[in-house]
């Protein structure tokens, strides 16, 4: 029934304890037995299973579920088509053997927080989204967010069509091969036009909300940040023949170059990180002929993060020279500085300091979302929920279920600010 009051959820849907089950349900998809950790990677099998349940929950709520054009996937209360939608939601895909909370917390607390929601009776005004991003991550084409930056415009569909994972399959033999249409890609202004917020939750990757003992805070910022492949090239030759002077081994300039990236970015209080690395011909008895190192490097501001790549490069050019090995460098994505925005900032600030008189910690951080890439379209806002540790991008990350369960109702107390007034 849906009086005049406006939408509301259609029932029967899980009830009360449908965080428990959804994140039961989860949890064994794409779990590694050797790591512990999750590896969910686009368009894969495992990210497949997680779509299947994706668009379970949708139809256990009697929501209207769908696909767009670059497999993102939707549930919905009520008909986008009317605008001003308020939309929730996060991704499901992981980073190599990644923690459990990183994306699927945000997805799992949209659904929980709408069960919530239909247990308050709630009645909404406003068509109600969910939607799940995909390839935020990017494990497997090396691009993060590659389905909300499609949506927005940010990246193009010739950039896209030439994405190629470590087994050489392109961004659209992968899709073909889940059952998606690769020639559909492409941007989406319409469906984005039609958001009047979008609202993220999501475990949070720092210490932040630990130290100052809360259990959920607000999003103002991210940091730029990029990713730039050093393809150092020397000479292949015997381990146990060839004379240290007449070596040409890419692997010593590599090496070195991953020291001046702690040494930049220590200088200037930032990040550097060489996490990935492909080495050719990757024979414990021969120099390498090429040394293919990925960094990934994040500041608080735009000028930081140019003084300390610019830095990394200048060295990894001497040491390259050094060793008499060829250097290229590609950057292959860039993000810049995200602010979000400062409305519906101070609107969640407000909503959930309604009835208390803690006031809810705004914090900033050197992670990348979906949220960010929407933010430069639609109004945009984040929640993070406290993470003990910090880990994340590893199967050590964690959240404690009381804060879990204080993030859904966070969540659900904005949704019903937002969509029902
Ligand atoms: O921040 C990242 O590495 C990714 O966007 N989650
Ligand atoms: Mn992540
Ligand atoms: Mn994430
Ligand atoms: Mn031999």
């Amino acid at each position: 029934a849906s009086p005049a009051g406006g939408l509301s959820l259609p029932g029967p849907g899980p009830g009360g304890v449908s965080f428990h089950e959804m994140w039961r349900e989860l949890l064994p998809i794409g779990r590694s037995s050797a790591s512990g950790g999750y590896r969910r990677y686009a368009w894969t099998g495992a990210d497949g299973e997680c779509r299947d349940w994706f668009r379970a929950q949708a139809e256990a709520r009697g929501l209207a579920y769908e696909v767009d054009r670059n497999g993102n996937q939707w549930a919905w209360l009520g008909d986008p088509a009317q605008g001003d939608a308020v939309v929730t939601g996060s991704h499901l895909d992981s980073v190599p053997d990644g923690g459990a909370f990183d994306g699927p917390l945000g997805v799992v607390s949209s659904f929980a927080a709408l069960d919530e929601l239909r247990g308050r009776d709630a009645r909404f005004a406003k068509p109600l989204g969910i939607v799940n991003f995909g390839d935020e991550e990017g494990a497997r084409f090396g691009l993060a967010c590659v389905g909300s930056r499609l949506a927005a415009g940010q990246l193009t569909v010739d950039q896209a069509h030439r994405l190629t994972d470590g087994d050489g399959i392109t961004l659209p033999q992968a899709m073909a091969a889940a059952g998606y249409d690769p020639d559909a890609i492409g941007p989406d202004p319409e469906r984005l036009a039609r958001i009047g917020a979008f609202v993220e939750l999501h475990v949070e990757q720092g210490r932040a909300l630990d130290l100052s003992g809360d259990r959920v805070g607000i999003a103002s910022a991210i940091w730029p940040h990029g990713r730039w492949r050093f393809d150092f090239r020397g000479e292949a030759n015997h381990a146990g023949t060839t004379r240290l002077a007449d070596r040409r081994d890419p692997m010593l300039s590599y090496a070195e170059t991953v020291l001046a990236a702690r040494r930049e970015a220590r200088l200037a209080d930032a990040v550097a990180t060489f996490g990935k690395i492909a080495v050719e011909p990757n024979g414990v008895n021969a120099i390498p002929s090429l040394v293919r190192g990925w960094l990934d490097s994040r500041a608080a501001d735009q000028q930081t993060l140019d003084t300390v790549v610019t830095g990394i490069q200048q060295a990894a050019r001497e040491y390259a020279d050094a060793h008499g090995v060829d250097l290229d460098v590609v950057r292959e994505s860039f993000t810049p500085v995200v602010e979000f925005d400062h409305a519906l900032r101070d609107e969640l600030a407000r909503i959930l300091g309604k009835d208390t008189d803690l006031k809810v910690p705004v914090l900033g951080t050197g992670a990348g979302h979906d949220a960010g890439i929407l933010s430069g379209t639609v109004p945009t806002a984040m929640l993070f929920v406290r993470n003990p540790t910090g880990v994340s991008h590893s199967p050590a990350e964690f959240a404690a279920e009381d804060d879990c369960v204080a993030g859904v109702s966070a969540l659900a107390d904005v949704l019903e600010g937002l969509a029902c007034a």
